[in-house]
């Protein structure tokens, strides 16, 4: 019975895992194309490790999607590869946490190793039920659009959307991350400053530091504040 009960709660825990895997440009589907996928829908062991850059062992993706600056991208999260349906939480049990975007410059997305991170958008958490940003992911059967930048300069770019669930109590954040491959076009000359992963956070930042089922916790953004051009 005892090893039973074991059982069950390691499956409930593996199933609530996560992973990035579809991208959007405008309403096309570009699905998979554009993404480098992570190996498997585990989170990242630690906001400082290696993985923080583009999420676990990704693969390379196939191409590099056009998008005019301006207009709007969709990145989709789901529990399982390739299962998008929107009965299933996107990113379900109890991880709650904030979702992010952030964007690199890079001279060739293909081949891009690093980046300077600037971010691009974030849902936190305000304080009222269902406002972290993993369940505003879930009501939007895992997705989040945002704008590129009208200003921002033309080329190849990483897109990096980051869902960090903070369940497991203070100083253990677990951090789910993939990056998407795009090149931006009829930009203008922003280059806004940014931040590298990993590097940027640390497993003291504020945010990771105390839980949230504390009475006095609140909602300190981990990272830089959102560049919306
Ligand atoms: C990016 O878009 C520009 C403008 O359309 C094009 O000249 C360039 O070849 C594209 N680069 C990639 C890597 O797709
Ligand atoms: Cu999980």
């Amino acid at each position: 019975m005892k090893s039973a009960l074991i059982l069950l709660a390691a499956a409930a825990s593996v199933s609530a895992h996560s992973t990035w895997q579809d991208l959007w440009v405008g309403s096309t589907d570009k699905a998979t194309e554009c993404t480098r996928v992570v190996k498997d829908n585990n989170p990242i062991a630690s906001v400082t490790s290696a993985d923080m850059f583009c999420g676990r062992s990704p693969a390379a993706a196939a191409s590099v999607c056009d998008v005019a600056a301006g207009t709007s991208l969709t990145v989709e999260m789901h529990a399982q590869p390739n299962a998008r349906a929107c009965k299933d939480p996107a990113i379900g049990g109890n991880h709650y946490g904030p979702v992010m975007v952030y964007m690199a410059k890079v001279a060739d997305a293909k081949t891009a190793k690093s980046g300077s991170f600037f971010k691009v958008a974030e849902d936190g958490y305000s304080g009222t039920t269902a406002s972290w940003g993993t369940e505003i992911l879930n009501a939007n059967c895992g997705k989040r659009s945002f704008t590129v930048p009208k200003s921002l300069a033309s080329g190849n770019y990483l897109v990096r959307a980051e869902a960090i669930a903070l369940h497991a109590g203070a100083g253990q954040p677990q951090p789910y991350v993939t990056c998407f491959q795009v090149n931006v076009t009829g930009g203008g000359s922003a280059n806004p400053a940014g931040v590298s992963f990993p590097g940027a956070y640390k497993t003291n930042d504020a945010l990771f530091s105390k839980a949230i089922y504390a009475t006095d916790f609140k909602y300190v953004s981990p990272g830089p504040a959102v560049f919306s051009g």
